[in-house]
């Protein structure tokens, strides 16, 4: 069986130093669980950067932890604080993602960030064909890595080559907005099966090599000289038995082990029964629509007022890319608009937001999951969400409504939540209505189905899936070759 190696930008763990003693910590992303399973069954090695920026490492240090990282089938790219600045929070998160997330307005076009991205995507090419015999597969993650799949063809055109992009691909009337567009096309199609989360996603890309390229296209291939490249959708899931799992577990406590968050939100309920929490969590990112969730939570309090007292919205905002202006702007407008609901509708005894700016173990997240009534997922743009999976999976009573924006790619799976435009504070308004008040038996009948459908497509299915496309493209494409 041929091996598979995975690429992406971080590896799969984290590492602490302390007095020379390294420790890796495994990462419990959903990402990192549905890889694990990948590349340890079919023997390959994890290519990614560990954490740490090179600088703040002395030789040794470095080596060492090089070492301990091969034990577990990791190999480093080492990138320097500038290397980071630039490629990382530089035209990744400064230019691309906003780019692919339709912030035109955000976008940053410095020459000095797409050389550095260059380069760097070299780095980690050359680092993966150290490693790479001919006749193995790769399959790379993200927008953070587009040119590597062309780097690495361009190399050794005997090894497979998959590229799965988790954010959205945006329309060619956006994409073309961009200088180096060609060259991300360029890099995108050294693959030999390209997956996106949604069918959306796929026909956008095909527009843009359509209209930038001039390849042709016949259903999902494309045409270039003597390759096909395969495209398809491949939308993500979590690990569902994990997070059911967690949720009885939670309920099983006894009190004594019971968490401070867990007795409080029991407390919430003991004042009186009819309360209600709605839930929002997300990383603090403008993609994500957390300024308009808090505008229309506000306008509900003001058009249902006999609701004041009676709801809490919890939002939790995990801090990320504190360092990126935009970030920091957002920060400070969510943390005025948290202010002014609870300053406008607050009482002594009745706190309608209670924001968390911080991460939260996995153990409170149950909590929130399965202790909330309605969860409030309203992203501008998100190329899956896989909260919402999440929480669709930690319901064990089958009760819990959610709000969902059409602009995240997991509405195509989510038929049956209450869909709304992220824009439409009027419609978000009345959906959180709706939502508090409906029946729990049609509650049931939608979280049913929801239920049914994440659990089969959870995260090893959506690898296995990939990846059983990848061997079939490997078939084709040595029957091309052999010609
Ligand atoms: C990108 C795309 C796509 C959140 N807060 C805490 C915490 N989380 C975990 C959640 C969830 C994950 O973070 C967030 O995943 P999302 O899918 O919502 O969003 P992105 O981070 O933007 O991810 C997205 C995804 O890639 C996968 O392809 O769905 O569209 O943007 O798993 O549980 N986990 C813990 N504490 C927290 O406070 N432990």
């Amino acid at each position: 069986m041929n091996r598979i190696h995975i690429v992406s930008n971080r590896l799969p763990v984290s590492i602490n130093v302390e007095n020379d003693h390294i420790e890796l910590v495994p990462s419990v992303g959903g990402l990192a669980t549905g890889m694990r399973s990948v590349y340890k069954e079919y023997n390959g090695k994890w290519i990614g950067w560990p954490g740490l920026p090179s600088d703040d490492l002395n030789e040794e240090l470095q080596s060492n932890i090089d070492e301990k990282l091969i034990e577990e089938d990791c190999v480093s790219v080492h990138l320097s604080k500038e290397e980071i600045d630039l490629y990382y929070d530089g035209f990744s998160n400064r230019t691309i993602w906003p780019l692919f997330h339709y912030f035109a307005q955000y976008i940053d076009y410095s020459p000095e960030l797409w050389d550095a991205f260059v380069s760097v995507n070299q780095k980690f090419a050359d680092k993966a064909l150290e490693t790479l015999e001919e006749g193995d597969t790769i399959w790379i993650h993200d927008y953070q890595l587009l040119l590597v799949p062309e780097m690495i063809k361009s190399q050794k055109p005997g090894v497979t080559v998959g590229f799965f992009l988790h954010i959205p691909f945006p329309s060619f009337e956006v994409f073309r907005i961009l200088p180096w567009r060609k060259e991300l096309i360029q890099g995108m199609l050294g693959a030999d099966l390209i997956g996106f989360h949604t069918f959306d996603y796929q026909r956008h890309f095909f527009s843009c090599v359509r209209r930038l390229m001039g390849y042709e296209i016949s259903f999902n291939e494309i045409h270039i000289e003597d390759r096909i490249v395969i495209v398809d959708s491949f939308p993500m899931g979590i690990d569902y038995d994990k997070f059911r799992d967690a949720a009885i577990q939670t309920f099983q406590k006894p009190l004594q082990e019971k968490s401070k968050l867990h007795r409080e939100l029991e407390k919430y309920f003991l004042v009186s029964p009819n309360r209600k929490l709605i839930l929002s969590i997300d990383r603090l990112d403008y993609s994500k629509g957390i300024p308009n969730r808090l505008q229309a939570f506000a306008k509900f309090l003001e058009e249902y007022p006999e609701f004041i007292g009676k709801v809490t919205l919890i939002m939790l905002a995990v801090p990320s890319r504190g360092t990126v202006e935009h970030y920091i702007n957002l920060k400070r407008e969510v943390d005025e608009l948290v202010g002014n609901v609870n300053g406008r509708f607050g009482s002594i005894n009745y706190t309608p937001v209670w924001y968390f700016y911080r991460s939260l173990p996995f153990e409170n997240l149950i909590e929130l999951y399965s202790s909330c009534d309605v969860a409030l997922v309203t992203p501008v743009r998100d190329g899956m969400n896989l909260v919402a999976k999440e929480y669709v999976a930690s319901r064990t009573n089958r009760t819990g409504v959610i709000i969902l924006s059409e602009m995240a790619g997991v509405s195509k799976e989510m038929g049956e939540a209450l869909m709304i435009n992220p824009n439409n504070t009027g419609e978000i308004a009345q959906s959180i209505y709706q939502a508090l008040t409906m029946p729990l038996e049609e509650q049931r009948e939608r979280m049913i189905y929801l239920q049914d459908r994440i659990k089969r497509y959870d995260v090893f299915k959506w690898s296995s899936e990939f990846v059983k496309s990848l061997r079939k493209v490997e078939k084709l494409q040595s029957s091309i070759y052999a010609k």
